[in-house]
């Protein structure tokens, strides 16, 4: 059994570890090792259970079978496989989107939503050619959450949001038969296509594979942050703190875990509740406390700064602190243990979408039309079950990080040069000197295969040190600001000159906190917004950037990896696609992808090694755009660059 110290880089988690660890309370490391050895052909791609001739395997070594009854190959089955996996993420993300459009059209007619940014909503209303003139917000909010629903049945043309991205990452797309038509029916596509039978060209399915990505990208989890600005607020940079440790040995302990700001948004309100507060005294409570894990934590520390409890593979961790009342989730990355977990200490689990049920769970659906009884319900169940805790079995790791969060596409560089009026000038001026080196997006999540959050901070420190700037989003971004890489004064200890400069010009931490996982969908924005500033390239592949997960275990990771390539860029997996045992389908991933979309993925466990292929990549595109190398000396020293020119161009 590997020890708490190999499992875990984070202190607190450590900690919870060595703790279960002597009460023989399994977690999913357990169950991960237990699970050994898993399944080589599933890991490698080469199972096929699509219909029931099979299911059909292939053997690596040639010694088996190297097709399917049907005949497919490796290099099909991998295909299929692996474009259900994006399908399946498109659907995550993009439903997601659909329930914020589902709640704008509430908030249209009155209910318990507000929108809260009417400026952004004029400002989509008038991108997607809405009259705005003399109307009031209610009115403008139905037409644009009704544009918005629009996207997802739409048969003909291509998504609105697609126009955002330069005109020759848009020029790619139609030229390779991927600009994405509607989100419902590139999903439906993508299912269609990968049934017995049909679409057996592996890169023709890739290619799919792709348009129903971008359709994620630059579609439902588009919809989904942009919506959720305006009815909940736009991100403003903002302090808060993360980890175990913000849970309050004398407070009501409320955890949210899931992706939805749907309900969350309504629970921020109803812990206020100067009622509830009252019911919470009288049960023998100080206060009530609010906080999250994972991407729904993302989703109210952006907006209000709400303390984050952890990521992913702390979800049973928190519960077993003891000091967690009520665990209410949603949807998405919510282990289906938590109900065991749960049992073993006085937690109630609460579900909430009529999307997922629980085992263990007790469910209180959210109405949206009444969205604040229900937030209210759940915290008064939480409040009624504080005199449950049995104070003294609570085990709170004393240990918590200060970060700053918050930033957007729209808010980053405001600050800069002393103007407060949004411009990429100056960010574009520092890649073009050689200040930064480039930009990197490392995003994704936990998985027990990899010690948490050692990729995520290993390869985030690599690329401070070489002067590249890090936007991060989701279960990453958490594993970040826990190790302290998220305050504006850890750039001295961490970031290389040039970066250390902008971060002191503009205030900014070296690693920026842009949201959940839906939002990666503002460093889609951020990255178009570079190109149209100009001097940096015509398209987001000509860009110095580069992209990683280094953890990543979910689905959706498969989608935003494919929409990542699909819109240009190099992107760099720490662990395989499931897609090492079809040979030429690897090497089209891995190589000729590129030809067609300008980015392409490459597999690194190191993530050390991870790192330097981003920078590689990012000096290829320098010396491609004929920009000089970095402006200081870094650890990290540039390659021979005549032949990163040739292998750029
Ligand atoms: Fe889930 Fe979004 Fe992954 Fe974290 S990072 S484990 S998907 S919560 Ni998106
Ligand atoms: Fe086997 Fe082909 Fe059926 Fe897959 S689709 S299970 S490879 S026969």
């Amino acid at each position: 059994m590997k020890t708490p110290q190999e499992r875990s880089v984070d202190p607190a988690s450590i900690e919870m570890l060595s703790i279960l660890g002597a009460r023989s309370l399994p977690v999913a490391w357990d169950r991960h090792e237990a699970m050994q050895p898993q399944c080589g052909f599933g890991q490698l791609g080469l199972c096929c259970r699509i219909c029931s001739m099979g299911p059909c395997r292939i053997d690596p070594f040639g010694d088996g079978p190297s097709e399917g009854i049907c005949g497919a190959t490796a290099d099909i089955i991998a295909a299929r496989n692996l474009a259900r996996m994006i399908a399946a993420g498109t659907a995550a993300h993009s439903d997601h989107g659909r329930d914020v459009a589902h709640a704008m059209l509430i908030a249209a007619k009155g209910g318990d939503y507000q929108i809260k940014d009417e400026r952004k909503l004029q400002k989509l209303a008038a991108e997607w050619g809405i009259e705005t003139e003399g109307r009031s917000v209610n009115d403008l909010a139905k037409d644009v959450a009704e544009a918005a629903l629009s996207q997802f049945g739409q048969q003909e043309g291509t998504l609105k949001f697609t126009e955002r991205a330069p005109a020759a990452t848009r020029l790619r797309w139609q030229e390779a038969d991927a600009a994405p038509r509607g989100i419902d029916r590139d999903v439906v596509d993508l299912l269609h296509r990968t049934n017995i039978g049909c679409d057996s060209g592996f890169e023709h399915i890739m290619v799919a594979g792709v348009r129903t990505a971008l359709a994620d990208g630059w579609g439902g989890s588009m919809i989904a942050t942009e919506l959720q600005d305006i009815l909940f607020r736009s991100p403003t940079w903002l302090r808060s703190r993360t980890n175990l440790g913000v849970l309050k040995a004398n407070e009501v302990n409320i955890v949210v875990h899931g992706h939805e700001p749907v309900l969350s948004e309504m629970l921020v309100a109803a812990t206020q509740d100067p009622q509830l507060l009252e019911l919470a005294k009288s049960k023998g409570a100080e206060g009530i406390s609010l906080s999250g894990i994972c991407c729904t934590a993302n989703e109210i520390l952006m907006r209000h700064g709400i303390p984050v409890a952890g990521n992913f593979l702390q979800q049973e961790l928190a519960i077993a602190t003891g000091a967690v009342d009520a665990m209410v989730v949603d949807i998405q990355c919510v282990l289906p243990a938590l109900g065991k977990m749960s049992g073993c200490f006085h937690t109630k689990l609460v579900s909430t979408s009529q999307k997922a049920a629980f085992p263990g769970a007790i469910h209180i659906q959210l109405d949206e039309s009444r969205a604040m009884e229900t937030a209210q319900e759940i915290v008064r169940t939480a409040i009624e079950n504080f005199p449950n805790r049995d104070a003294s079995g609570v085990t709170i790791p004393d240990i918590s990080s200060a970060l700053v969060a918050g930033f957007s596409a729209e808010n980053i560089f405001t600050a800069l040069g002393g103007r407060y009026r949004p411009s990429y000038r100056p960010l574009n001026d520092a890649i073009i000197s050689g200040r930064l080196r480039g930009l990197a997006a490392v995003v994704g999540c936990n998985n027990p295969k990899h010690q948490q959050d050692a990729g995520h901070l290993a390869i985030t420190r690599e690329l401070m040190a070489n002067d590249v700037l890090v936007a991060t989003t989701g279960c990453t971004a958490i594993a970040d600001a826990k190790a302290g890489l998220m305050c504006p004064e850890a750039a001295s200890n961490v970031a290389g000159k040039g970066l250390q400069e902008i971060c002191r010009a503009v205030g900014i931490p070296p690693v920026l906190h842009l949201g959940s996982c839906v939002d990666i969908s503002r460093i889609l924005v951020l990255l178009s917004n570079v190109v149209a500033e100009g001097g940096l390239g015509e398209s987001i592949a000509d860009l110095p950037a580069a992209a990683a997960a280094p953890e990543w275990m979910s689905e959706k990771a498969v989608a935003i990896g494919f929409y990542a390539v699909g819109s240009g860029a190099f992107t760099v997996l720490g662990e395989p696609l499931p897609v090492e045992g079809a040979p030429e389908l690897t090497k089209y991933l891995t190589g000729d992808i590129e030809k067609t979309f300008g980015g392409k993925f490459a597999f690194e466990g190191d993530p050390v090694k991870a790192a330097r292929l981003m920078i590689d990549h990012i000096d290829a595109k320098r010396a491609a755009l004929h920009l000089p190398g970095p402006m200081y000396e870094v650890p990290y020293a540039p390659r021979n660059t005549e032949a990163a020119v040739s292998a750029a161009s």
